[in-house]
């Protein structure tokens, strides 16, 4: 083979781009799994230019305060929607999602675009976006649902049974009546989540991109590090080993720096790259960021082979440079790499309901004892009682 001294040109080309969009619901009332699912709550994605949408993968997880997923007994702190693989990378390419679910209000949020980065907007149920209360269906939550449900009480009636537990009474007209106070409260904002392919390979620097010891064999390119698609291979061009005093390195330069938090390498539980560094450039230096984790994150969607190895940067980051260097593959000879992504934001942990407080609380004194009284609440698993020698003071705590 030919050895050339100066610089190889770096060739992009245009990819399929996908991107995906995440609605979380933070759910602001302890619900179980088993209640919430009989809410029947959906999201739908359609195109805001009228575009025919093949029809989207959206997949539903229900995660509790600890951002596991729940079981049926365990209380829903959020459900995280995601509408996977959506045509992305084009300014045409924006969408409208709705997310309906009975006893709640629709919300819809228009005018999302996967021009640049993968979406993720948050709502919840105790707010005017996704409010719980809305029984007769009207967008709003007021005075209408309270008169109907004020007519249901002592019925069976599923439409106004909100909390599924087979009759209506006061605990669905609480939910009624908490979602009038919390109307024009809260507002749904979309954050960036992971840039989409397309707009990094249109923000790479080529004459500032140098790839001369690193060769991307099968004929693909620096782009396929950037889809979800395409495999790639690459080796070192000089024939040493892969090591720490021996890396294989990819630098990226942008022609606009970059803002991330994270930044995500998919490679192959099999044949994979085992660790490296990352050499962050910004307009304060050049930092390097070990990947330390043993422990990689499994994938969510189709991708399930592969590992996803996180970085955290630590802060959010305007990056203008960043290498990717390899120390230790699978075999020390080639690092396979299925993607790349940069993550401005990712979703934050799960938040916790709101502690239900007890309703209709009587003390009755006795005899070197206290006997208290409240009404019974569903979907919770215990109470906690604090108690003292004055209000200010609740230092003790009894579990029943
Ligand atoms: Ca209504
Ligand atoms: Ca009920």
């Amino acid at each position: 083979m030919e050895k050339e001294e100066e610089k190889e040109t770096v060739y992009l080309s245009s990819v399929e781009s996908t991107s995906s969009i995440t609605v979380r619901i933070r759910m602001d009332y302890p619900l179980t799994k088993e209640t919430v699912e009989k809410q029947n709550i959906k999201m739908t994605v359609s195109s805001a230019n009228g575009k025919t949408l093949a029809s989207p993968n959206i997949s539903y997880k229900y995660v509790d305060k600890y951002g596991n997923e729940c079981s049926q007994n365990d209380i829903v702190a959020a459900i995280d929607i995601i509408a996977h693989s959506l045509p992305a990378g084009s300014a045409d390419d924006i969408y409208t999602v709705t997310v309906t679910g009975d006893g709640y209000r629709t919300y819809t949020y228009r005018q999302l675009s996967l021009e640049k980065y993968s979406k993720i907007v948050t709502i919840g149920t105790k707010e005017s976006t996704f409010t719980l209360g809305d029984v007769n269906n009207d967008g709003t939550v007021n005075s209408h649902d309270q008169e109907e449900m004020q007519s249901a009480l002592g019925t069976t009636n599923a439409d106004y049974d909100i909390n599924k537990d087979g009759k209506v009474n006061i605990i669905d007209l609480y939910y009624v009546n908490r979602g009038i106070m919390v109307q024009g409260t809260g507002m749904a904002v979309a954050q960036n989540g992971s840039m989409v392919a397309q707009a990094v390979i249109n923000n790479i620097d080529t004459a500032e991109t140098d790839l001369s010891n690193v060769e991307i064999s099968d004929g693909k390119s620096l782009s396929d590090l950037f889809t979800a698609e395409e495999e790639v291979t690459l080796t070192k061009t000089d024939s040493e080993e892969i090591s720490e005093s021996s890396p294989l390195e990819i630098p990226i330069s942008f022609t606009e720096p970059v803002e991330m938090s994270e930044i995500q390498i998919s490679t192959p539980s099999n044949a994979g790259i085992e660790k490296f560094n990352l050499i962050v450039e910004t307009e304060n230096g050049t930092e390097t960021i070990p990947y330390e984790n043993a422990v990689s994150m499994a994938r969510l969607s189709s991708r399930s082979t592969d590992n996803v190895l996180v970085v955290n940067l630590g802060t959010r980051k305007v990056v203008k440079k960043v290498t990717i260097q390899v120390t230790k593959t699978a075999d020390n000879e080639t690092a396979v790499i299925k993607q790349i992504e940069f993550v401005e934001e990712t979703l934050e942990k799960a938040p916790e309901a709101e502690a239900a407080k007890s309703q209709n609380l009587t003390a009755t004194a006795g005899s070197e004892s206290v006997t208290l009284t409240w009404d019974k609440m569903v979907n919770v698993t215990g109470y906690k009682v604090y108690y003292g020698t004055t209000q200010k003071r609740l230092c003790q705590k009894y579990n029943i």
